[in-house]
Formats: C-alpha cells, structure tokens, sequence
C-alpha cells in the first residue's frame, strides 16, 4: 500500500515561535511501516503549506492510507487534513497517532473521517493496524487500537511499553528533509549542523501540568550507551551533523547509562558537541564533568518556580536547593545551564511572581524562558482549573489559558518584562559575537526570529 504520514501545522494563536524539528516519532513508525509499505511523511510544521497545497500533494501521491500525527494543539488541524482526504476518496483509509490520539482516542474517532486511532507507541500498533487493512483481518487482536464498529468505539487493551529500545530502529530519517530543519542550516547554541535524537521514553514523576507519562507511561527505559552512540555516529557520517539535540524527559535519570554514554563518545573519538534536557535532581558532579568531556556544551532544567510554594504546587519534587546546586555544579563542569519558569500558578501572588524572576535572574543561567501557565486537557493541572474555575480562556483542543488571583494580562506583563530583561542582558553580554555572526551570516538578519525579538523589545 501507499502511506502517507502527515505532521499537522499548528494554528496561529497557538504558535508559540517554537523552531520547527523532525519529527521522530513519525519518522520512527515510518521505519517499521517501510517494509511492506511506499511510505512518504509531510511535515507540515516544517512546510506550511496552505491546505489546497496539502491536497495538492495529498492527490498526486494518492495514498491508499494516510497517518496523521496529533498533539492536542494540532488536533484541530488534523481534523481539516483528515476531511481532505476523505473528500478525495472515501476508500483512503486515515489513522491518528501521537499525544492527542494517546490521551483522547475516544475522542479522535468523534471525527467521521478518521478511522483509527492509535494509542501510545506507534511503531508496531500502525504496522499491524495496516496489516489488518490490507488483508481484511479483523481489528481486534491490534493492541493499542482505537476503532469504530458498528457506530460504536471500540478500544483495544493497551499495548505494553517497548522496553528494549536497544533493537529500536533507527528513525527514518531519509524520509524526512532532514536539511531544511532550521537548525541543521544555521544552530547558533551549538555547532551547525544540528539535528535531534530521542533515546529514552517514559517519566516517573508527576508534575501536575504535564500529559507526557500519560502519553509515554510511568516507567523510564532508555537505550544503552553502543545504541545511542551508534545513532550519533550515523548521524555525523550520513548527514555530517557536528551537533546533536537530545530531545527527551530524562536524559540523565540513569546515571550509568549517561556514563557509559559518555564513555562510548570519548572512545570513539567523536566530534560532536551535544545538549540535553535533565531535572535539577538528576544530576550530579560525576556525570556532568563526563558530560562536558564527551561533548556536552548545554543541559536544560525545567526549573518552573522560584518559590517552594508554587513548585510544590505542581508536584516538581524538588527544591531550591537542588536547583541552585545543580545549576552550580553545571557551570562548575564548563557546560552551559539553561532555565524554564512558569508564571501565573492560581494561587501565585505578583509578590511570588517577581520572586520567581529574581531567582530566576539570579542563578547565572545561559538562557531563561518565563512562559505563563496554560492547562492541557488530561493533566491533574486542568482538571483542578476546570473544578475551581481558574479559566481565563479557551484555546482550541479545550486548552485552557489560566487565570487565577492575578488576572492574565498582568501575568504576561510579568513575563514580558521579564523576558526583556532577559534578552537585553544576552545582546549586552554576547555583542561582539553578535556581530561577528551577522556580518558572516547576513540573511540572518532579515529571519523571523531576529525581527520577532526587535518587535518584541521595541514594544
Ligand atoms: C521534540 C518535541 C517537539 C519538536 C518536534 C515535534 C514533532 N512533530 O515531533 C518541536 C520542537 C517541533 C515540538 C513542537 C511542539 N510541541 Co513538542 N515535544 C517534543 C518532545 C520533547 C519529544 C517528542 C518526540 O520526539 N518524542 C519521541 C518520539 C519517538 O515520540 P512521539 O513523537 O510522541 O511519537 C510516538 C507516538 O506518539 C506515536 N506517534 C506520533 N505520531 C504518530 C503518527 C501516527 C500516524 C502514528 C500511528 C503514531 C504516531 O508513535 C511514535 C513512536 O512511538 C515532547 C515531549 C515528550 N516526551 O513526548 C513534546 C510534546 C509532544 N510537545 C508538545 C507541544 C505542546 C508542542 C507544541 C504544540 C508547542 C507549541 N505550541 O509550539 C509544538 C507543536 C508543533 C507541531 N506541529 O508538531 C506537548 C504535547 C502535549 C499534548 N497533549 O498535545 C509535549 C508532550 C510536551 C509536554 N510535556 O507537554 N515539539
Ligand atoms: S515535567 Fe518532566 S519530570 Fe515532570 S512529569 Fe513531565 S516529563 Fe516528567
């Protein structure tokens, strides 16, 4: 069969600038669907194409079946490219996949024009789901599938979580334009160019803002240090990358593994300079002096708050302490620590707030995001706003923007201010490399992200 996967565009009030990156996770399902499958993915976030465009390549690939990859913000999107093609042909069969289709699958199959949903991991759930449409079997025995029978849907059991990432395939990424990311053509943090890995799945906390161990589960696995370093390795062969993106919850929560990583990379003598995303509480001196020897130039922390109340609040399971100790012991190591706050808690009072941007301010990050608090339907988080009526708006996919005992726009007077401070101290700090790089990349320049940040101080 012809399977087309397709990565919705988000809508523009939900856009938050983030930087378009591969997607993985389609690529990943794409790896399995390969070998009985002509499989091609569109990413849409990457392409922005209108939706006649859509179409457009909708009909001269002229799939027998298309996935479409939906996060809760992107559901709505997916729901237009679903109608599209079945407007094309009733017969091309569409399946969901992805956050959206993990937490509301019930809800996926509301759309007549969807035919499945499929729930959690997806690589093995599409391929026998697929199977199934192919040879008519019946679609009951696909663990993690969502269907509708009769008018009625219907939900298998669960699928168990793949454990051994070891014999994960490789994403495909020769599917995806791998090149036209924006990072791999001009990363400024890191050496360009710049692509993404994700080697470990699954988180054991329980923040309550956050729908990721709902969508991934509750126990972490990861893959061992040969299959990630493998990975880079490739990665830097193939495509020449000289830097890589770890993008997952918990890239450090098992301290051997990031050792043996560590380990692997210096062996081999690899090139590469590399980030990753950890919580304050996962690290330690060990682990992040091997980190910057094997190349580690940056590591991220959700920090969230600068208050104990408010981290408590949302269930972080750490402290004051661990954050300054952590960012502490990360500079410590020579490897630049980045931050992310949440403003605007129901509770938080302005007081907590400034609190929050003075500690924030204060621990000497490299970059500091202020983002102000959002609800996303299937966390603990929206649940509490929805009970205590903490609503200032609704986004689409029933996303909810909070407002507590602060009203909202004073919160993102909080941010912005905050978030100018931010900025400025950078430009001060880093003018002469600044400089230097506009002079060498001048189209730069004119890109969205420099005249968005000269908008955003200028107002
Ligand atoms: C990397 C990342 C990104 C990247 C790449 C996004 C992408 N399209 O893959 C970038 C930076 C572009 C990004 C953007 C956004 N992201 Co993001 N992102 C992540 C992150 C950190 C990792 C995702 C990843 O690569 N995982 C690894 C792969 C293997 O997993 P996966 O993508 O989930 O795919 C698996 C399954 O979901 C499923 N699957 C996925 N798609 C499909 C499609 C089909 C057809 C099938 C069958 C199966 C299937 O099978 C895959 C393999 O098992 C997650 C956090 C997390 N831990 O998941 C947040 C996360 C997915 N992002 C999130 C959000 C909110 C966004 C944005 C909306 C933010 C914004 N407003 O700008 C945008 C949306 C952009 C878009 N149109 O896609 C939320 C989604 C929450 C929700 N309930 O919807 C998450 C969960 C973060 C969080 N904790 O809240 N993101
Ligand atoms: S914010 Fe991070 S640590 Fe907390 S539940 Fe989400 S993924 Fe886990």
């Amino acid at each position: 069969m012809k399977v087309l996967l397709v990565v919705p565009n988000l809508p523009k009030e939900l856009d938050w600038g983030t930087t378009p990156e591969p997607p993985l996770g389609v690529a990943s399902v794409a790896a399995y669907l390969e070998d009985d499958h002509e499989v091609r993915i569109l990413d849409n976030y990457l392409e922005r194409l209108p939706p006649s465009e859509v179409e457009k390549q909708i009909r001269s690939f002229s799939p027998d079946a298309v996935g479409i990859s939906a996060m809760t913000f992107t559901f709505g999107e997916a729901q237009k490219i679903a109608a599209r093609v079945k407007g094309i042909d009733k017969n091309i069969n569409v399946f969901v996949g992805g956050p959206h289709a993990s937490l509301f699958p019930a809800e996926v199959l509301k759309c007549e024009n969807v035919d499945a949903a499929v729930r959690g991991e997806g690589e093995f759930t599409a391929k026998e789901y697929l199977d199934c449409v192919k040879s008519g079997k019946p679609l009951n025995g696909v663990a993690g599938l969502a269907f509708r029978r009769a008018g009625k849907v219907e939900l298998n059991p669960p699928r168990p979580v793949l454990t051994d990432l070891d014999s994960l395939r490789m994403p495909a990424r020769h599917l995806l334009k791998i090149q036209e990311y924006p990072e791999y053509k001009m990363s400024v943090l890191l050496k360009p160019p710049l692509t993404t890995m994700c080697t470990s799945r699954g988180c054991p906390y329980n923040c309550s803002y956050c729908s990721s161990p709902t969508i991934w589960g509750r126990s972490w696995r990861g893959s061992g240090g040969k299959r990630v370093v493998d990975e880079m390795q490739f990665l830097v062969e193939k495509y020449g990358v000289r830097s890589i993106k770890f993008h997952e919850d918990h890239f450090t929560l098992n301290r051997k593994r990031v050792l043996e990583i560590c380990s692997e990379i210096t062996s081999r003598g690899l090139d590469v300079t590399w980030q990753c995303e950890a919580r304050v509480n996962n690290v330690d001196r060990e682990i992040l002096q091997a980190m910057k020897k094997a190349g580690c130039r940056i590591v991220w922390y959700g920090i969230e708050s600068g208050t104990q109340k408010i981290l408590d609040f949302y269930r972080k399971g750490t402290t004051l302490e661990q954050i300054k100790n952590a960012v502490s012991l990360t500079k410590e190591a020579g490897v630049s620590p980045m931050g992310s706050f949440i403003l605007g808690a129901p509770l938080e009072s302005r007081e907590e707030m400034e609190e929050t941007i003075r500690f924030g301010l204060g621990l000497g990050l490299k970059e500091v995001y202020f983002n102000a608090l959002i609800a996303i339907p299937g966390t603990d988080l929206y649940d509490y706003v929805v009970k205590n009526n903490y609503l200032h708006k609704h986004l689409e996919g029933g996303i909810i923007e909070v407002e507590g005992k602060v009203p909202r726009e004073e919160v993102l007077m909080f941010r912005n201010k905050a978030q100018k401070k931010v900025i400025t101290k950078k430009i001060l700090e880093n003018w002469p490399h600044l400089l230097g790089y506009f002079v060498t990349h001048p189209a730069a320049l004119a890109s969205k992200k420099t005249l968005n940040t000269v908008r955003f101080l200028a107002k």
